[in-house]
């Protein structure tokens, strides 16, 4: 059985040089996989610390969102239940998904004003719109007169909208985003 001992020396220096080869390889994926794990997590923390920013940005905007104020509000040639009764009108304010509330009870008034001021905070999933529900309190169901969509736009505004037949709604709103 021939073993390492009678093998010629050049056959040795072969065997040794070709381990010597494998060795470097192994070192060489080694330092390939090191160096791969490293631009990873590079990327990740890059990615990360990128998307905190952003969220970061995102709590910032809406903290600091767009504001919108209603007031002065009043109607004109409401319709009322009979014959010899005004309207009892009030208002009802919402934005979005969000209930801005509502004016008191302005009973027995065609062409009635109301003194309450609204503000409302933007939210992300804010509309464009402003909706302002006119209705006639009644003793057991109110009658809804008519609604005003308003397309919200910057600056300071006084705003007339016809709710048909049953009279129209005046106010004025000032939006900053
Ligand atoms: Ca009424
Ligand atoms: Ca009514």
């Amino acid at each position: 059985m021939p073993d390492k001992c009678h093998q010629p020396p050049l056959m040795l220096i072969y065997i040794k040089t070709q381990r010597a080869k494998t060795d470097g390889q192994t070192l060489d994926s080694r330092i390939y996989i090191t160096r791969f794990a490293f631009s990873f997590l590079k990327a990740m923390a890059s990615y990360l610390s990128m998307t905190l920013g952003l969220l970061f940005l995102c709590m910032l905007a809406g903290v600091h969102g767009g504001q919108l104020r209603v007031w002065n509000l009043h109607a004109k040639n409401l319709e009322g239940d009979l014959e010899r009764s005004q309207a009892d009108g009030y208002v009802k304010i919402s934005w979005g998904g969000q209930n801005g509330g509502m004016t008191n009870f302005n009973m027995n008034n065609a062409n009635p004003s109301w003194t309450a001021k609204f503000i409302l905070e933007e939210e992300t999933n804010s509309p464009s719109s402003l909706k302002l529900e006119v209705w006639d309190k009644d003793l057991k169901h109110d009658d809804h007169l008519g609604t005003c969509i308003v397309e919200v736009m910057s600056g300071t505004h006084n705003k007339q909208c016809d709710i048909g037949s049953k009279g129209s709604l005046l106010f004025n709103y000032s939006y900053s985003p």
